[in-house]
């Protein structure tokens, strides 16, 4: 299929060859950028590989291909009349389907007429001058193009084979990903397939049902979730026939683009029953995204991933009568979801046939490819057919196979060398009005495609509009909002377990591909609004050049910690009244009920509860012992709360991890709380505290001249007066003092307390409302109120402090570190970036703030050392 040379746009003549946008692939993302450009009167190029529409259902015709997103969410929703003229057979559709679908959607919108087929680009080159793309094809032409964008799929370049003598064998050789059109009949064949991943798992069955022999060569067996295929899932055509767009909305702001219930639960707090029946429940569903959010920990945290893995492969033990076969077929060393989880229908079962053999290449590699079949563990067989189902290179094998060269003569290639550096996975610096489809950085594999393509699509027929409408010529990302958009994403991976495994996500399946996890792994919903919120930010880290005008709109878009982000926008949902509103009876009440919800911490050694002499009367205590044999160095924990509620247990996972993570004793000390004991109550049993647990160190199973202190908050207010205290009446002397968020000045303002005044958990209105129950004003200089005051703050002990980027303490804490130094005190100070004043305490509930809390104890077994 061809084009004319020229083509009748918008009522008058366009010179094919220079266009303002070329579109790279006919896949879904060029069909609907093909409708979107057309629509908004953009003249366009369209280039396509293949000789038809489809993309990857055009190229992946194995048999057994299939979706594994459910049909009610796998197709457009761009055009609602699709819904009432197309339905599909199946719940997962096979390849054929979804050609059709794809070819019925390209005639119905004539898009046929505006696809170049059987055309490649060989490269692309950027004008500075011109502010022009010149493309160069494999028919010869150039097209020069304003806007260049590459919608050339996340799996369409398969990885060659890797494999010694993989070009010596004379029969059959076929590659998942590049099928022969007519097809392949295997019937009274010896066929070796190689893979097990989705293709190899989705065409094993049936090319067993035909071969007369078959021996599937497995390196990383894989976790795979029966597909129950059927008709779509009625619950799910329930809720579309009731309200399509309230669905459709659903999808688009959920974590995959799939309206799902998202879990509550962690896998480690409900008995193993429980875990069963909830995870046979999802299990039966047939859908890809079900089993892996039962529970709210899975892609967190490996304990509670250990329990979803070991269902499944409890499942492949029920299906397979062999057990050593089993045993090989289950995925032990990567963690669930860390490779996508596949769909099959009989593939366990498949190796129950006496034709059918599994062989284990980490005990028998193959040791080469022969003219006539394979030699693997000391055995060689002979083969009609080799079916290489061992993958793609994913996510920038097609982008960077184009020779890209951007501004400088720097090429594609060069540039992410070391890693897909992009601005929301959508464009990157250096290559001005160079777009991708599904990209790197964005949710693309990790989410149902079609949410994902729409998405993109909009995003960038709405921002060639508004450049047009502006007059803006190009658009380019700045490189402070790259480099911030590659720690966002590297935030939201290091809190998963995807880093552990060797996957294509993370480029592992390609010799010399960089190390990073491809996608972006923060959920299609933040996804939307982060790009939502960049253009209504006036394109924020862009700079936007044209009819001699700049318009530069430079910072970064997202600095806070992704899973501290899903709390604050879950606390949002609830709609609690504000703690500054509650008394302080109901605001302890609040306090203890919310402590109750929060996971228990690691467990310790030994847990011992009493009291010790306070000058207002007995304090309580909680001490936590290390499962190490002692005696241990001892630090004295004051815990949060703003003087007016907590106690020596509020804080008990923190004490927790703090001792196990440390190897240390932590004495937990209640002290006398506000409004009923004010200013200097808490200070003055802080620091009795300390002398008496520094005097019954020995009794406690402690080293005696080995003690710290530490606090969080308010606590950590007490912990640095009694730091200054200790020093100024004659000890006990102390080794370090580890202050969390500290509260260290209530005398003046500090810019933090307008910056972050609102939203983060701790307020400015809640501060104040701590304080006036805590202190008067005339009180709050005195440096046992606000120890940044103190005169002189030589002398004192070593100081870990730990201030969190959206916290109103941030700056007070930033003080003390600087004060500190200043006095000679050594100091480490850790920025807690992205962390808001609560979020390093919750211990087991927020992944990022796994690494701090190794930093804290660091920093106490460095004070010990
Ligand atoms: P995958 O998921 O990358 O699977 C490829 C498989 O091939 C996987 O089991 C690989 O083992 C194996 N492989 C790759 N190279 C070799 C060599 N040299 N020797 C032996 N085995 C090898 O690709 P698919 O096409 O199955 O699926 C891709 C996606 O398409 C899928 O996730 C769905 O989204 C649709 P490894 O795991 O690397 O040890």
């Amino acid at each position: 299929m061809r084009t004319a040379d020229r083509s009748v746009h918008g009522g008058k003549i366009m010179s094919k060859s220079d266009v303002d946008v070329v579109v790279v692939g006919a896949g879904f993302s060029g069909m609907y950028l093909q409708k979107r450009l057309r629509d908004a009167g953009f003249s366009h190029r369209v280039l396509e590989a293949g000789g038809d529409v489809g993309g990857t259902w055009y190229w992946n015709r194995y048999p057994g291909a299939r979706c594994d997103i459910s049909t009610t969410d796998y197709q457009y929703t761009w055009d609602p009349e699709l819904h009432e003229q197309w339905s599909w057979s199946e719940k997962h559709a096979a390849q054929p389907e979804i050609l059709r679908y794809a070819q019925f959607v390209a005639k119905k919108h004539d898009l046929y007429s505006g696809i170049d087929f059987d055309v490649r680009v060989n490269d692309a080159l950027w004008s500075d001058d011109t502010k022009r793309w010149s493309i160069h094809t494999s028919t010869g032409e150039t097209i020069v193009c304003r806007h260049y964008v590459m919608a050339t799929g996340c799996l369409s370049v398969p990885k060659e084979p890797d494999i010694p003598g993989a070009d010596r064998f004379r029969g059959d050789v076929y590659v998942t990903g590049r099928w022969p059109h007519e097809g392949v009949d295997f019937s009274g064949m010896k066929v070796a397939v190689i893979g097990t991943g989705s293709s190899g798992i989705q065409s094993i069955p049936l090319i067993a049902d035909q071969a007369s022999k078959l021996v599937v060569y497995q390196r990383t067996p894989n976790y795979s979730i029966p597909a129950f295929n059927g008709p779509p899932p009625q619950y799910r055509v329930d809720r579309l026939v009731a309200d399509r767009a309230a669905y459709e909305a659903e999808a688009r702001q959920s974590a995959s683009g799939v309206p799902i219930t998202m879990p509550t639960v962690s896998a480690l707090s409900v008995p193993r029953e429980t875990a069963w029946e909830l995870l046979e429940t999802a299990w039966l569903k047939g859908e890809l995204l079900e089993t892996g959010i039962v529970f709210t920990d899975v892609g967190t945290n490996r304990a509670a991933n250990d329990v979803v893995a070991e269902f499944m492969r409890e499942k492949i033990r029920a299906e397979v009568q062999d057990p050593a076969t089993a045993e090989l077929l289950s995925p032990r060393k990567h963690p669930y979801g860390t490779k996508r989880p596949c769909m099959d229908t009989n593939y366990f079962q498949t190796f129950n046939r006496p034709h059918v053999r599994l062989v284990d290449l980490n005990t028998s590699p193959i040791r080469t490819i022969t003219e006539t079949g394979i030699d693997f563990g000391g055995e060689s067989h002979d083969f009609d057919a080799i079916v290489y189902a061992t993958g793609f290179d994913a996510m920038t094998g097609a982008i960077v196979n184009v020779d890209i060269t951007g501004k400088d003569g720097v090429t594609l290639k060069q540039k992410w060398e070391h890693g897909p550096h992009n601005y929301l996975g959508l464009t990157t610096v250096g290559f001005p009005n160079l777009y991708m489809i599904t990209g790197p950085g964005s949710p693309s594999v990790l989410s149902n495609m079609m949410v994902s393509i729409e998405q993109h699509v909009d995003w960038i027929t709405d921002t060639l509009v508004d450049l047009r409408d502006k007059g803006f010529d190009t658009i380019e990302a700045t490189p402070l909002a790259e480099e911030a958009w590659r720690k966002h994403c590297t935030d939201c991976a290091d809190i998963t377990l995807f880093q552990e495994t060797d996957s294509w996500y993370m480029g592992a399946n390609v010799p010399g591909k960089p190390r990073v996890l491809f996608p972006y792994i923060g959920g299609v919903g933040r996804y939307r609004r982060i790009c939502d919120e960049v253009r209504a930010r006036d394109y924020l880290g862009f700079v936007l050049e044209g009819a001699g005008r700049r318009q530069l709109n430079d910072g970064p878009i997202r600095e806070i910690q992704p899973d501290v982000e899903m709390v604050l926008d879950m606390m949002a949902t609830l709609g609690l009244p504000p703690i500054e509103s509650m008394s302080p009876a109901d605001a302890r009440a609040f306090s203890d009920a919310s402590s109750a919800m929060r996971p228990p911490g690691p467990a310790v050694g030994e847990i011992i509860d009493g009291t010790l002499p306070g000058p207002g009367g007995p304090l309580e205590y909680r001490l936590y012992r290390p499962s190490t044999t002692g005696p241990h160095p001892v630090v004295v924990y004051f815990h949060g709360g703003g003087w007016v509620f907590g106690s020596h247990t509020s804080d008990d996972p923190l004490c927790r991890a703090l001792c196990t993570l440390a190897d240390v004793v932590i004495v937990s000390v209640n002290y006398r709380h506000a409004p009923e004991d004010r200013f200097p109550a808490a200070a003055d049993d802080g620091y009795a505290a300390l002398r008496w647990v520094a005097d019954n160190a020995a009794a406690l199973g402690g080293v005696p001249d080995r003690i710290a202190v530490a606090g969080w908050s308010a606590g950590g207010n007490v912990a640095a007066v009694a730091a200054q205290l200790a020093r100024d009446n004659g000890g006990p002397t102390l080794r370090g003092q580890l202050l969390l968020t500290p509260v260290t000045d209530g005398s003046r303002q500090h810019r933090s307390h307008d910056e972050n005044a609102d939203g983060y958990i701790l307020t400015k209105a809640l501060m104040e409302w701590f304080w006036n129950h805590y202190a008067d004003p005339e009180d709050r200089s005195d440096p046992r109120a606000s120890p940044l005051l103190a005169a002189d703050l030589t002398g004192l002990p070593p100081a870990m402090i730990v201030t969190a980027q959206y916290d109103p303490l941030r700056d007070e804490g930033d003080a003390y570190a600087r004060a500190l130094e200043s006095a000679g005190v050594p100091v480490q100070h850790l920025r807690a970036r992205g962390h808001i004043h609560t979020s390093i305490t919750m211990v087991d509930a927020l992944p990022s703030g796994v690494a701090p809390r190794r930093r804290m104890a660091d920093a106490l077994r460095g004070f010990f050392a």
